[in-house]
């Protein structure tokens, strides 16, 4: 960030920061943003592009000594944890920075009992809740927050375009779900007499899985789910099992215990709410059945956002200049696409108007180590944005 002439800092919670001032130090900011961090074996683009191809661009214009005739200040934020592997609350770093977790945040916990502010202390950040709370930032500074994405699906590649803009995120919500049966010896215990918590998680996960694929099988009637469309919820309505863990984890052992996480997403929020209340009370129900106690904890919620009109059409302007400075031809429309993915735009959404651009990705794999977008993309997505801080500041 400094070779493009960025004064640079590393905030309480692990953001790092690149910002110029520009011309008028009190207007309000454009910032651009994504996540330094990743999922477990995951690919090299998730996030980093977005942080490379913004500081890519401030670097042409400092080359080309337009930075300093920036009308407002222009700040590049590499977001920490926006996946939330470790501690289940997705966008820790972009959401302290909009204000929207409260400092109880540091108290949550990982697998290992270690909390996020003994994480901070451990690497050298205070960990306090003044400085947690002193990381939001006022609205009245920020003029508009974009974001540069991989597609992480493949829309984009099926159209043949390397660049789209982003109409809405889905909402996203995560839960946790404890199991707790009787403990017992794999050999003795009858299987009649068994109330074991993996043969309940293995049927309610089933459960969810047909209730996702066909919701119209559970809770709707007349083709409405409690008022939502069947249709539209169906398209975005996506949920999966990521994580289980079995106590005591012994191939002779009946387990005592056995915890799993559901990720459910909806770009309807209502109607995502409508599912979970739905899902919840048929697994109290198939638990009850098998003599199992079922604990459902709400980990993590981001209600769906839509992207700001004003910003996406720029940064359409931007992709049509982007591939004429590539191809030399002016392209067909660029392509308008929904995001089943959570991005950190979300969070900034709550201080700020947000537009997002995608870039394609091979096959559309994401969160994988095949994840893969072209070196003409990369330069696409670059001079996408370049055009767009060229026309806008
Ligand atoms: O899970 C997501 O949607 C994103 O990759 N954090
Ligand atoms: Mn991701
Ligand atoms: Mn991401
Ligand atoms: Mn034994």
């Amino acid at each position: 960030m400094e070779d493009a002439g960025l004064r640079t800092w590393v905030d309480q919670i692990g953001n790092v920061h690149g910002r110029v001032e520009g011309i008028n130090a009190t207007a309000k900011a454009l910032i651009i943003g994504s996540h330094l961090d990743t999922v477990i074996d995951a690919g090299m683009f998730d996030g980093s592009l977005g942080i490379v191809c913004a500081v890519s661009a401030l670097k042409v214009l400092k080359i080309n000594g337009k930075l300093e005739n920036v009308t407002r200040p222009i700040e590049v934020i590499a977001f920490s944890d926006e996946e939330g592997v470790r501690f289940q609350t997705a966008f820790l770093g972009s959401a302290a920075l909009a204000g929207t977790l409260p400092a109880s945040a540091l108290q949550i916990s990982d697998k290992s009992d270690v909390t996020v502010q003994d994480a901070l202390k451990e690497n050298s950040f205070e960990g306090t809740e003044e400085s947690f709370l002193q990381l939001k930032y006022d609205q009245r500074s920020v003029w508009g927050y974009i974001e540069v994405h991989i597609e992480q699906g493949p829309v984009l590649e099926s159209l043949g375009f390397p660049l789209g803009v982003v109409k809405g995120i889905a909402g996203q919500t995560r839960l946790k779900v404890t199991l707790s049966g009787a403990q017992g010896h794999a050999g003795t215990v009858p299987m009649a007499m068994r109330k074991d918590p993996m043969t309940a998680a293995a049927e309610l996960i089933l459960l969810l899985e047909s209730f996702c694929k066909h919701p119209e099988n559970f809770i709707f009637y007349d083709g409405q789910c409690k008022g939502f469309s069947v249709e539209s919820l169906s398209q975005s309505l996506v949920c999966t099992v990521g994580e289980i863990y079995s106590w005591p984890g012994a191939s002779n052992v009946i387990p005592g215990q056995v915890t799993f996480t559901i990720d459910i997403r909806a770009m309807d929020d209502m109607a995502r709410e409508a599912i979970i209340f739905e899902l919840s009370k048929q697994m109290y129900q198939a638990c009850d059945r098998r003599s199992v106690s079922c604990v459902i904890e709400r980990k993590h919620n981001a209600e769906a956002v839509m992207c700001d009109d004003e910003l996406s059409s720029q940064l359409k302007s931007a992709s049509y200049s982007a591939m004429m400075r590539m191809t030399g031809e002016i392209p067909d429309e660029v392509p308008v696409l929904m995001s089943g993915a959570g991005h950190d735009a979300m969070a900034m959404s709550h201080i700020s108007k947000v537009g997002m651009l995608f870039v394609r990705c091979r096959g559309g794999i994401s969160h994988s180590p095949e994840e893969h977008v072209s070196d003409d993309d990369v330069w696409a997505a670059g001079l996408a944005i370049l055009s767009f801080l060229e026309t806008n500041l």
